[in-house]
């Protein structure tokens, strides 16, 4: 295996336990995702090992991802004596994570207390093409001496939930079996709450010039971690190669009883293909994934790689075969958020899907169209008619969002997003109507779309409460995308998508009607609606109350709002991150103007066709002094709507922070996991900002550029109905070609039109 070109590698040069960095080195495939720890399992690293939609609740709160046992240990000594790393001399260290490749390649020559210099290198991933299969590689070099060498391959199930806070540590599962197959390992776990099983088979082999070089094989059980050795009488200057292949199964995908003969046929194909061939598959897998995701940019060789970096990510996050999984706030990368799906995903990273790969968007709307009788139920229970989606959601659709955390200064306080923070509702019915304009998958929304986006409109209509004196619609006691503020009447961010899910409800009524007719006459039969509901809907919709003062051109982000203190932010920290004005109570953050994250400014990128420029330059200038960034989900919103707006002084800082966000770890909470809707941010951030790539009141696709100063260009694809277009954008030119697909294709490019 040879790394691939500089601009495809992130490179840890110094031997550091760094949680950051744990999240930045997972290796995912959309179905398990496997944090960046050492082999070895050095003290002070926390383990990460996560399946996606696994979930399980026992003393927790709420369901949460469980973290599984770890099974990529693996550690060597030399004449029975522990190669530590941490107690060598580290010579010469490299980790680099090759995104080409999708792969962790490790490099270290280290030297014991007697003397003994040893190297090894190799590598490990995560396959795309065959997802239960983890393979790792190293070889190994006593450079010095003559020795035998015993490899130890660890699977360890002495992990929880939760690790660092004894209140909230919870032991999500326990070992079931352990078995020692002789040619390699096996240990199933069951989680505790909801029984599903997790099997985990594994093999070691160590080989020298291509041959079986180890002896002396055995395992043992070591209460909740199984080994399993192998020993190699080893030569100065040899080299030697260890292969550890695994492959794990769960009852998610399978039945219980089948968990184990599967992961054992799993792991018997693996090692009949060998390392090398699994590696190719998996490239090869994966080359067809960066063919329609990579973005280049020529001229800043920083934004070009980390912009990468987050585009490797995201993608990992995805797994078009499973439409019962979607993507949390912190990916398949760690533990934060519980594993939870937000609005993140449909808000912020489904654009990437969308136009990269649409099989993947769909599986994502797939994942709420399967929760869409929870949802139902979800507001029935409160009260109301349709579907009201969970703020935060996992395996059932039902409200996960804990009711209780800790504010910034560790008060505990009562979180109440999962009670009143309804807008998900509304975000969920835009990403399916994201969808569609841009891939014209009719059948999708004859099938499940538009029951979601009817359900969701209804919510709203019951949700609105009629204020008699102003003859309005209002929505009460909410919060807003700005999570500072609780308890807000009429979020404008809110009510205008609630309002927008309602009239767009009704456009898509009358085209089935007239194109449908018979799609639409099953859909209301099996939702029960009526003309008469409908004429409540066109009422409610027509009154809710958006506030708005034309005189000023201000958004009011909500009924108040400008009563509130008014702070302004003048300083900023070293990652060019806000600093709080002075003289902040920090527990009171509701009684200032001030926002955590983009509110009004997320409303008019959203929905960017509803406002003209000049009400979106008012709104930028004046949100942006009070916007504290404290969301990872906020600066890529300030810099694409910097650059609409033509305020291009802090769009490439903005940029830049934002697709920083886990290389640097400038929100200071990296190792919670990935930073997943900035990931998604950052391509929105390139393709709608930079890119200036939008849908025209035509329907047509239209690009309006603006590159930062250092760039020279920049190319990307893009899948926009069902054909395949590639963009290059240099500093006077725009150039799109059909790639793939049908021509005949109108494109605007800044003013014009042409054909493809
Ligand atoms: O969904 C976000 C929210 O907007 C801000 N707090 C964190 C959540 C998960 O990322």
């Amino acid at each position: 295996m040879k790394l691939s070109a500089q601009q495809w590698l992130i490179t840890q040069e110094e031997f550091l336990i760094s949680s950051a960095q744990e999240t930045n080195f997972t290796m995912a495939n959309g179905y398990i995702g496997i944090r960046g720890t050492h082999e070895e399992m050095l003290p002070g690293e926390v383990l990460g090992t996560f399946v996606a939609g696994l979930y399980d609740q026992s003393e927790a709160q709420v369901s949460e991802f469980v973290n599984i046992p770890y099974f990529w240990g693996l550690r060597i000594y030399i004449n029975r004596q522990y190669l530590d790393p941490t107690v060598c001399k580290v010579l010469e260290y490299k980790r680099v994570l090759d995104m080409k490749q999708g792969l962790l390649y490790k490099f270290i020559r280290v030297k014991d207390k007697q003397g003994r210099i040893t190297k090894i290198e190799g590598y490990r991933f995560v396959s795309i093409a065959d997802r239960n299969l983890c393979p790792m590689t190293y070889t190994v070099t006593p450079e010095n001496y003559d020795a035998i060498l015993n490899i130890e391959s660890i699977m360890n199930g002495v992990v929880c939930n939760t690790e660092a806070d004894p209140k909230e540590r919870v032991k999500h599962f326990v070992i079931s079996k352990m078995t020692d197959d002789k040619d390699g390992i096996y240990i199933e776990a069951a989680t505790r709450e909801k029984d599903y099983k997790i099997g985990i088979a594994s093999s070691l082999q160590v080989l020298h010039e291509g041959k079986n070089a180890g002896f002396n094989r055995y395992a043992r059980i070591l209460g909740e971690v199984m080994t399993e050795n192998i020993e190699v009488q080893v030569t100065q200057g040899s080299t030697y190669t260890i292969n550890k292949y695994t492959a794990l199964v769960s009852s998610r995908e399978t039945a219980k009883d089948n968990v184990r003969p599967k992961a054992k046929a799993l792991l018997d194909g693996s090692i009949e293909l060998g390392i090398e061939v699994l590696l190719n598959k998996h490239v090869q897998a994966l080359d067809q994934l960066w063919n329609v995701t990579d973005i280049k940019i020529v001229g800043d060789e920083q934004a070009d790689v980390s912009l990468r970096f987050n585009l490797f990510h995201l993608m990992s996050c995805a797994n078009e075969d499973d439409e019962r999984v979607s993507i949390g706030a912190k990916g398949i990368h760690g533990e934060g958020y519980k594993g939870h799906v937000f609005w993140d995903t449909e808000i912020f990273m489904l654009p990437f899907f969308i136009y990269s790969n649409p099989k993947a968007a769909k599986t994502l709307l797939m994942y709420r169209y399967h929760l869409l009788d929870a949802a139902r139920d979800n507001a029935k229970k409160n009260g109301y008619k349709g579907a009201q989606y969970p703020w935060e959601s996992a395996d059932t659709g039902v409200e996960e969002t804990p009711r209780w955390g800790v504010d910034y200064v560790g008060n505990p306080v009562r979180i109440w997003t999962g009670d009143i923070e309804y807008h998900i509702t509304a975000d969920i019915a835009f990403a399916i109507r994201e969808y569609i304009r841009a891939t014209d998958d009719m059948e999708f929304f004859l099938r499940y779309g538009a029951e979601m986006f009817l359900e969701t409109a209804r919510f709203w209509v019951y949700r609105g409460e009629y204020n008699k004196e102003m003859d309005r619609y209002e929505i009460n006691d909410v919060i807003g995308p700005d999570e500072f503020h609780e308890h807000c009447n009429n979020n404008c961010y809110t009510n205008y998508l609630a309002k927008w899910n309602i009239e767009r409800a009704f456009e898509y009524i009358s085209m089935m009607q007239e194109q449908y007719p018979h799609e639409y006459s099953r859909l209301v039969t099996k939702i029960g609606l009526a003309q008469e509901e409908l004429d409540f809907w066109r009422e409610v919709s027509q009154k809710i109350y958006i506030p708005f003062n034309p005189e000023d051109g201000l958004m009011e982000q909500f009924e108040g709002y400008f009563k509130l203190e008014d702070k302004l932010i003048t300083e900023y920290d070293e990652n060019n991150m806000p600093v709080w004005p002075e003289g902040i109570n920090l527990a009171r953050l509701d009684e200032y103007q001030l926002l955590k994250q983009a509110d009004v400014i997320m409303l008019m990128h959203l929905l960017g066709e509803e406002f003209d420029m000049e009400t979106k330059r008012i709104n930028f200038a004046y949100y942006e002094k009070r916007t504290m960034h404290k969301s990872s989900l906020s600066p890529s919103l300030y810099s694409l709507m910097g650059v609409v707006v033509g305020d291009h002084s802090k769009a490439y800082e903005y940029f830049m922070r934002t697709a920083l966000v886990d290389l640097v770890d400038n929100q200071g909470n990296a190792w919670l996991g990935l930073h997943s809707a900035s990931t998604g941010g950052t391509w929105q951030t390139a393709v709608f900002g930079f890119g200036g790539m939008s849908i025209d009141k035509e329907g047509v696709l239209a690009f309006n550029p603006w590159l930062p100063d250092q760039w020279q260009s920049m190319e990307f694809t893009i899948a926009w109905k069902k054909r395949v277009l590639g963009v290059k954008i240099t500093r006077d030119s725009v150039d799109v070609k059909l790639k793939e697909g049908e021509s005949g294709l109108p494109v605007r490019l800044c003013d014009q039109i042409i054909m493809l």
